[in-house]
């Protein structure tokens, strides 16, 4: 071997998100249903756009073909926040907590059933167990979280209920809420928690997607009287935690994508617009097909009264979104790699990492391409390659070039929309061998899917 053999690889990745309207029957483009006042008072979660429609479709097709994949139980930690005024405003006792917590397992276990005081429910009418229960989440002596713990109730020793006296969040504006969060907030990425207040929707939440899970943003507002038995007299059942925690595991609403692409969820009728009453007897069929509109179900608009049915199109679909992006569960099988010869394409869901094994020769250049979306790049070049895939860049963390360097070579490139890099790392000397397994590996960041990602790797001329 000459001492003046070197290798350079050249990584592309271009970048650019596309606005435009019905490019593609298929593609992938954003929408932005509207709300009117009413319905925004109703629920304060930003309406799903059709890009988040599609995440959480890409998300339930990852599901189904992954051996991450979750079936058992899955129970989630709760911590509850009370926020009160001097004047006791929005104070909730243990027992209007525990109360709220049982209503929210009966809404996600097979216990949820028509209110059989109203003329149209027929006796026995109730919703399928999601798979999805509740418990409270446990803190030390300290207040901090006991991670994975859980206590049997919201009374218990070490229960993680916080409550607090502040007259500014107990009327909660958009400039309290991360003062809010940043002060009380204590789950983890799996937690669920749930701020108590008043403001100026019935509750509102952020998809799992489009933040951090675990970051001080994540969690669940609501209406401190829509617990059961509250003051809100239309809605007072605690349904409306049970359907922000429907947005918070990925959930849109029923009616979010209209007649022409619905919520995403196979077994939801399409709806054209939200239903805010509880007038079965005139149930509305918005839409053709799918028979009448889903206004039973969590995720629409009705009142309490009305409400009780998740379906199993939306289990799933919550349990995935779980399993995702709130048990980390990013693994794929490595992806074997011949020189000239190019990936199939494949999408990526937010946070998700692929890695790719390339037998390189002297002087190979590897490219990387997308049609849309964020990704943070890795490379990681060792002799012998005695590490894992794992190894190669072990933090979900994607902010520093250190948190990968690992191997005798590694690199790091940031893509952002709409900003393509370009950058040539190389001239190593001394160590090539012929052929060279080089490893790369993609993480999707950003709250959007990466779509159609392919690698390349060409004999440079
Ligand atoms: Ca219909
Ligand atoms: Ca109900
Ligand atoms: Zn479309
Ligand atoms: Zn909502």
């Amino acid at each position: 071997m000459k001492t003046n053999d070197y290798v350079v690889f050249s990584f592309v990745f271009i970048t650019f998100f596309l606005r435009l309207q019905g490019v593609s029957s298929h593609g992938f483009h954003v929408g932005h249903v509207a709300r009117d006042l009413e319905e925004m008072n109703r629920c304060g979660t930003p309406e799903a756009t059709e890009l988040d429609i599609a995440t959480q479709q890409l998300v339930v097709e990852k599901f189904l073909s992954s051996s991450e994949r979750v079936d058992t139980e899955i129970v989630v930690p709760v911590c509850f926040y009370v926020i009160s005024d001097t004047q006791g405003n929005n104070s909730l006792s243990d027992s209007d907590l525990q109360g709220q917590l049982d209503a929210l397992n009966r809404a996600y276990g097979s216990s949820s059933c028509c209110n059989t005081t109203l003329s149209w429910c027929a006796p026995g009418t109730c919703s399928i167990n999601t798979g999805i229960s509740f418990a409270m989440a446990k803190i030390n002596a300290n207040g901090a979280l006991v991670p994975g713990a859980t206590a049997s109730s919201v009374s218990a020793s070490g229960a993680c209920v916080t409550r607090v006296v502040n007259n500014a969040w107990a009327y909660l504006d958009d400039g309290d809420e991360m003062a809010m969060k940043t002060a009380l907030k204590k789950g983890d990425e799996k937690t669920l928690d749930v701020y108590f207040t008043d403001l100026r929707a019935l509750g509102f939440t952020t998809f799992p997607w489009a933040i951090t899970p675990g970051s001080i943003r994540d969690g669940v507002v609501v209406q401190a009287s829509t617990v059961p038995g509250g003051s809100n007299k239309r809605y007072n059942e605690g349904d409306t935690l049970a359907h922000e925690v429907g947005h918070w595991m990925g959930l849109s609403h029923t009616f979010a994508g209209g007649c022409d692409i619905s919520d995403g969820i196979v077994d939801t009728p399409p709806q054209a617009n939200a239903y805010g009453g509880c007038s079965p007897a005139t149930r509305p069929d918005t839409c053709p097909g799918g028979g009448p509109d889903p206004i039973f179900n969590f995720m629409d608009y009705s009142l309490d009264a009305c409400m009780y049915e998740f379906t199993r199109g939306q289990a799933l679909a919550m349990r995935a979104c779980y399993t995702f992006f709130r048990l980390g569960r990013w693994e794929n099988e490595v992806i074997q790699l011949r020189v000239r010869e190019q990936s199939a394409p494949l999408n990526l869901i937010p946070r998700e990492r692929q890695i790719f094994r390339v037998l390189i020769r002297r002087r190979t250049t590897c490219s990387i391409s997308a049609k849309e979306g964020n990704a943070d790049m890795y490379i990681n070049l060792l002799s012998p390659p005695t590490w894992s895939a794992a190894d190669l860049c072990k933090s979900n963390s994607t902010t520093s070039a250190e948190s990968c360097s690992t191997g005798d070579v590694s690199a790091y490139i940031n893509a952002q929309r709409g900003a393509p890099i370009r950058s040539i790392f190389g001239a190593l000397t001394g160590f090539i061998r012929d052929p060279l397994p080089l490893y790369v590996g993609v993480v999707a960041t950003g709250s959007t899917p990466v779509q159609n990602l392919r690698l390349r790797c060409s004999l440079f001329r």
